[in-house]
């Protein structure tokens, strides 16, 4: 019988003093989750200690509260000092796709992921990628259950939340291999705490956000554009995008906004096989980097200049870029909501 990837994956970190697991910028809980399972299973297998690293700021309330509720320890990568022996595990990203801030020069063993968006992984011993699945936390599942090893309540939460998360869109980005991991996973978790994720309490930031966003979003056919200037943290333009492409008129949303002087972009849409990742990565080019999946899709492009018009052309450039690709009529988009309604609003 041939070995098992789990086997093989395990069996290049036996020399190793020390396991580091590293995922992308603006953790998520797919990235989370899979460290997380990850370094139990190398834990519980090898008896190797594990480092679980935070690369940049967590800033969606979920994934905060997801790091509170399960007292996950993280080591901001930054202040990792880094030994001979460790062995580096890059979890729900690819190396080289400026998703890190971790040093290029520092050697990876092993990337396991599911994104469309390909990365530089010449020279690495141990690489699983499989786009097709939903999340990477189901391709660390199936790691834990191949190898028999028990999963903690605390660690089959993060797994299933990680892949909740990655799989709530319509049409659903899941494949059977996913359901079966949510399914073996669900009466291991802890629903109570799960529930408690899930229902994060807001800032008031947040819904300064969607105000302005449901102002100044713009129609063109099939697809609604919205701006925000201030996005309160980054990954709040994913949750416009998510809210929008509900939108009965639409099957393509995008929300752009400005995060300490980078444009964040988000892109969403509920058509089948529309490549979104491969779609804003075009739209980017060469002014920043973007990637994803299938139905979803961001970017980010540092910006030049933050004056009002330097903006303005950006947003410009990137709305025809979107539009021809889309193959939609550069035409005057129709507000969202009527500015004659937003002052009735005011008024009443
Ligand atoms: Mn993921």
């Amino acid at each position: 019988m041939g070995l098992r990837r789990s086997d093989r994956f395990l069996a290049g970190l036996e020399e190793a003093d020390r396991v580091v697991f590293v995922s992308h910028v603006h953790p998520d809980p797919d990235g989370l989750g899979s460290m997380l399972g990850l370094a139990h299973l190398v834990e519980s297998k090898l008896e190797i200690p594990t480092v679980l690293t935070q690369d940049g700021p967590i800033s969606r309330a979920e994934n905060k509260a997801m790091v509170d509720v399960l007292h996950l320890d993280l080591v901001p990568v930054e202040q990792l000092e880094w030994h001979g022996h460790d062995a580096v595990v890059m979890v729900d990203s690819q190396p080289k796709t400026g998703r890190h801030s971790i040093d290029d020069a520092i050697d990876l063993y092993a990337v396991i992921d599911h994104h469309d968006t390909p990365g530089e992984l010449k020279g690495i011993p141990f690489i699983d990628i499989r786009p097709s699945l939903g999340a990477t936390c189901t391709l660390v599942t199936k790691y834990l259950a191949e190898q028999d090893v028990d999963i903690p309540e605390k660690v089959a939460t993060a797994l299933l939340y990680g892949i909740d998360t990655e799989v709530t869109g319509y049409p659903r980005e899941a494949t059977p291999a996913d359901d079966e991991a949510q399914a073996y996973l669900f009466p291991l978790a802890d629903k109570d705490l799960l529930a408690q994720i899930k229902n994060a309490r807001l800032p008031h930031s947040h819904f300064d956000c969607l105000l302005q966003a449901l102002q100044t979003s713009f129609i063109y056919d099939r697809l609604i554009l919205t701006w925000v200037d201030d996005l309160p943290q980054p990954e709040q333009a994913a949750e416009v995008a998510d809210f929008m492409v509900r939108f009965e008129h639409v099957d393509w949303a995008v929300c752009g906004g400005i995060h300490k002087g980078v444009l964040f972009l988000s892109a969403r849409t509920n058509l089948a096989h529309a490549g979104a990742g491969e779609l804003l990565r075009s739209v980017v080019g060469k002014l920043g980097r973007a990637g994803g999946h299938d139905r979803r899709a961001g970017g980010s492009i540092k910006l030049a200049s933050t004056k009002p018009s330097a903006i303005d052309d950006l947003q410009a450039t990137l709305r025809k870029r979107l539009l021809k690709k889309l193959k939609i009529d550069d035409v005057r988009g129709q507000r969202l909501v009527p500015l004659r309604e937003m002052l009735q609003n005011l008024q009443s």
